[in-house]
């Protein structure tokens, strides 16, 4: 096959994948897949000394405390700000902060009551929102080029939208130093994430560390005995590279996208947990709930625990991007592409006392093989532990796919010529892929050419098939997020809501979407 694929031939192989279950690698020599098994991206190494594993505490993010409440509404502020954080042992890193800290502190709402923030940037460049599972209206949805300037007396940028002139401006809605968002909330218990969400520049945004957990929490979930207060635990998984001076090292253009060998994704040599480098935590003998989030910019995990405990299964998932499965789901290994999350519960009573479980990514290769380590209690006696996983855990009610009034196909294409595509074309504000009316059950289908975690907006979906075939062992529940590998087609179902606008489809690999693997669908 040659190193190029047009429209048109992708389009029949994504029909031969969806008729026969073929999986092949579209668009790429071969050898350049095994180069780099399962992951999209290079390694961009790092130019200082690393540190070693299991050195460092696993650090919590604090959570925000609201500036005030009312009657229906949280209200919450949060400055962007450059800070110096110590990730490594002997040289502190520049950071672009929520708030100071990284990851940013963990908003915490509960459904049905209006959570709003108050966004300042006090960063050198503008900032956009976006709050990843949010079920937002567009106003508040984090639009690419919805910018926040640079307060005033902030360093100013030179060219709000530098190597896109004009574009900004007229379509954009831009604030100068704060914006706020308004999240209703009327969504179920799930993990959700804010991130940085700005034309063109997300990858190296969310990479200096523009990125914070926001749970919600609701009733059917505290009614539930799952492991709560701290065994409750928010994992952020990012890789990420220093330059020598111990700053993050990225390979920016001073336009969007990233140097030529970065192009497929950007992976670092160094694994953070919650900001620390491999990190351990301490636990008890009991069980804790891990919320875990891959918050790379490209790279994907396959995450298992060394050892497993006896009998396997160690890693037992209640919960997807969009909250509560409908029952558990037994693994020994998850495979976590960027942006999705998985809600596991881990039983540490299953180890023998003092057992050092480590949680290692087997898509990894050298340093990012390791991602951090749990000491079990060298106490021989078991942790009074009163939790547990009931095996009905929730409601899915997704919509039925053969209700769906329209069904709509999005290859995701990289062209050598110009970037990477959706169905052909290149993001561009205002384009408009698609008009789903609200209320209506659609059927997507995805097709790719290589590895793309794709992102919806505005509702989560289920997932109906897999190259033709039943859904994967990762898709269970709501997404927001589904993960997909070279030449690969899924059908997704979901039925769009509440608010009319303009919303985002996309490449989570951030390097693509920067590089405007990205479109727009207006609801009405
Ligand atoms: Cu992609």
């Amino acid at each position: 096959m040659s190193a190029r694929v047009s429209r048109r031939r992708l389009l029949g192989l994504g029909a031969a994948a969806l008729g026969a279950g073929a999986v092949a690698a579209a668009g790429r020599p071969l050898a350049d897949l095994l180069l780099q098994p399962g992951q999209p991206g290079r390694l961009l190494p790092s130019q200082t000394p690393l540190p070693g594993p299991y050195q460092v505490p696993l650090p919590i993010p604090p959570v925000l405390r609201p500036v005030r409440t009312d009657a229906v509404t949280d209200h919450y502020e949060l400055t962007q700000r450059v800070v110096q954080l110590h990730i490594l042992p002997d040289l502190p890193t520049s950071v672009w902060s929520y708030g100071g800290s990284f990851p940013g502190p963990t908003i915490v709402s509960r459904t049905g009551r209006r959570t709003v923030v108050r966004y300042r940037n006090e960063l050198p460049q503008p900032v956009v929102v976006h709050l990843h599972g949010g079920h937002t209206p567009a106003d508040s949805d984090g639009y690419p080029i919805d910018l926040i300037l640079p307060a005033a007396g902030s360093p100013p940028s030179d060219d709000p939208m530098p190597g896109m002139p004009g574009m900004a401006q007229p379509h954009g809605d831009v604030a100068r130093g704060e914006r706020a968002y308004m999240y209703p909330m009327n969504q179920r218990a799930a993990t959700l994430w804010y991130h940085d969400h700005r034309m063109g520049f997300t990858g190296p945004g969310v990479w200096r560390g523009l990125a914070g957990f926001h749970l919600v929490h609701d009733d059917e979930e505290d009614a539930l005995p799952l492991p709560r207060g701290e065994r409750d635990i928010p994992l952020m998984i990012v890789d990420r590279s220093f330059a020598a001076d111990g700053s993050f090292r990225y390979p920016s253009l001073h336009a969007p996208g990233v140097t030529e060998p970065y192009r497929d994704g950007v992976l670092g040599d160094v694994i953070l947990v919650n900001g620390a480098p491999w990190p351990t935590l301490n636990t008890k003998r009991a069980r804790y709930r891990l919320r875990l989030l891959n918050a790379s910019n490209a790279r994907r995990y396959r995450l298992a625990l060394d050892p497993p405990p006896a009998g396997g299964s160690g890693l037992v998932q209640i919960g997807s991007d969009g909250g509560l499965l409908t029952r558990p789901v037994y693994h020994d290994e998850l495979e976590i592409a960027p942006a999705e999350r998985f809600d596991v519960v881990v039983d540490f009573a299953r180890y023998r006392p003092g057992t050092r479980v480590r949680l290692v990514n087997r898509l990894g290769s050298g340093t990012t093989t390791e991602v951090m380590r749990f000491d079990v209690s060298p106490a021989t006696r078991t942790a009074p532990d009163d939790s547990g996983v009931p095996d009905r855990l929730s409601t899915v009610d997704r919509p039925d796919p053969h209700q769906a009034t329209t069904t709509r196909t999005f290859v995701f294409h990289r062209d050598r010529q110009t970037g990477w595509t959706i169905n052909g074309s290149l993001y561009r504000p205002g384009r408009v892929l698609a008009r789903p009316r609200l209320g209506a059950v659609e059927v997507w289908r995805f097709i790719t050419d290589f590895h793309h975690p794709i992102h919806l907006h505005l509702n989560h979906f289920g997932v109906v098939s897999r190259n033709s075939s039943s859904p994967g062992r990762y898709d269970s529940g709501w997404k927001d997020t589904v993960d997909l590998r070279p030449a690969e087609a899924v059908e997704v179902v979901t039925r769009f809501t509440d608010y009319p606008g303009t919303f985002l489809l996309h490449c989570h690999n951030l390097e693509h979407e920067d590089m405007a693997m990205m479109a727009d669908f207006v609801t009405g």
